[in-house]
C-alpha cells in the first residue's frame, strides 16, 4: 500500500520553506516536498525530497503511485515581477503546472475514496484596479470586486482559481458515475514578509526588500513611489493561515478563493521604520514604471470577513506586533 503523506511543491520558495519547517516542528506527517532546487542546508533531512519539473508529468505519476497524499500545498509558481519578464513561462509553470497537479489530486481523490485537500496560494494580484482614484475609493476590496488582473501571475491565479472549482465542483467524465473530487481551498494573499528570508520576481517586494537592505547597512532604491499602499501580512501567519484553512470544515466554507491580510502600510511608512529601527538605513525612491503600475492596480486593503466568519480566521501579528515583535528583531539578529 502507498505511504500517506503531505505534499509541499516550490518549497524552496519563501513560504514553501516556512511550511516545511512548521511541519517539521510538528514531526507528525510525512512530508514529501518538490522543487526544481535542491533543499536549502537549514530545511535537509526535514522532508523526503523530490528534485524536479511540475511540468514532468512522468514524474508526478511516479510520486502519485508511491504516495497517497491528503493534503497538497501547491506553493510553486514564478511571481508578478518574473512573470511580466517571461510572460510565456510564467503560463507554463503557473497555469499549465497547476493544471497538471489538480489531475493528479482528481485522480487520487478517485482512487482514494476520499477527498485530497488542494491549498493553493493565490494573490492579490487577481485584482485589478483600473486607476488611483478607482483605489481610493474602494479601498477594502471583497472577493468578488475588480478581479481584472493586469498582471500573467494575476491572471494565472484567478485561471487556477476557477480550475480548482470545476475539479471540487463539476468534475465528471461522461458517461461516467460522480466521482469523488478533490477539495480546493485558496487563499488570496497580501504581500508576505519573512525575517529569515528574503523574496525574489515579486511585485510587494519592496516592504521586505526596504527592511532586509537597511538592517544590512546597504542602501536601498524603492522601486515605486512613496505614497503606494497594498495589504501585507508576516510569514507566521501566512503559514498559520494555510493550516487553518487547510484543517477548516468542508460544510464552513461558503467559498473556494478567501482574502486574508494583517495590515496596511505605504512605502513611506516601510521607510520609515525602516530609518527607525536600523539608522544606518539609506532609503531613496527611484520608482518603475512597470512596477509602480502593477501596485496602483492592486488594492489598498483586503476585506477578509468571509475568512473571519467561516473559518476563524484572525492574524497572530498586526502591526505593532509585526515590526516591534518578529520582523525588526529578527532581521536585526539574521545580519549581526
Ligand atoms: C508578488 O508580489 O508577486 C507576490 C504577491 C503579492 O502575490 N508577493
Amino acid at each position: 500500500m502507498s505511504e500517506k503523506a503531505i505534499l509541499i511543491t516550490g518549497v524552496c520558495g519563501e513560504i514553501g520553506q516556512a511550511l516545511l519547517e512548521s511541519f517539521a516542528e510538528q514531526n507528525e506527517q510525512t512530508v514529501v516536498t518538490f522543487d526544481l532546487k535542491p533543499l536549502p542546508d537549514k530545511l535537509q533531512g526535514k522532508s523526503t525530497h523530490v528534485e524536479g519539473n511540475i511540468l514532468d508529468k512522468d514524474l508526478l505519476a511516479q510520486l502519485s503511485a508511491e504516495y497517497e497524499f491528503e493534503v497538497i500545498y501547491h506553493m510553486a509558481a514564478l511571481l508578478s515581477t518574473t512573470g511580466e519578464h517571461k510572460p510565456a513561462l510564467a503560463h507554463e509553470v503557473n497555469a499549465c503546472g497547476t493544471v497538471e497537479l489538480l489531475k493528479m489530486a482528481a485522480g487520487q481523490s478517485q482512487a482514494q475514496g476520499k477527498r485530497v485537500r488542494f491549498i493553493f496560494p493565490s494573490s492579490i494580484a487577481v485584482y485589478g484596479l483600473p486607476d488611483l482614484e478607482t483605489k481610493r475609493k474602494h479601498y477594502r476590496i471583497h472577493e468578488r470586486e475588480w478581479t481584472e488582473p493586469t498582471t500573467m501571475y494575476g491572471c494565472t491565479k484567478l485561471y487556477c482559481e476557477k480550475v480548482g472549482n470545476y475539479y471540487s465542483k463539476y468534475f465528471l467524465q461522461l458517461g461516467k458515475e460522480e466521482p469523488v473530487r478533490l477539495d480546493f481551498r485558496a487563499l488570496r494573499f497580501p504581500g508576505l514578509i519573512s525575517a529569515f528570508t528574503v523574496p525574489s520576481g515579486g511585485t510587494s517586494d519592496y516592504g521586505p526588500e526596504m527592511l532586509h537592505a537597511a538592517a544590512q547597512g546597504k542602501p536601498y532604491a524603492c522601486f515605486v513611489r512613496p505614497d503606494v499602499r497594498i495589504p501585507f501580512m508576516v510569514m507566521p501567519d501566512a503559514v498559520k493561515s494555510l493550516l487553518t484553512l487547510a484543517a477548516a470544515p468542508q460544510e464552513n466554507l461558503s467559498t473556494r478563493a478567501y482574502n486574508v491580510t494583517s495590515f496596511s502600510l505605504s512605502a513611506e511608512e516601510f521607510k520609515e521604520v525602516a530609518q527607525n529601527s536600523f539608522p544606518k538605513a539609506e532609503i531613496v525612491f527611484r520608482p518603475d514604471v512597470k512596477r509602480q503600475s502593477i501596485v496602483d492596480s492592486w488594492p489598498a486593503d483586503l476585506d477578509d470577513s468571509a475568512a473571519r466568519q467561516d473559518w476563524g480566521w484572525e492574524p497572530d501579528y498586526d502591526v505593532e506586533r509585526a515590526l516591534g515583535e518578529y520582523l525588526v528583531p529578527n532581521i536585526r539578529e539574521r545580519y549581526r
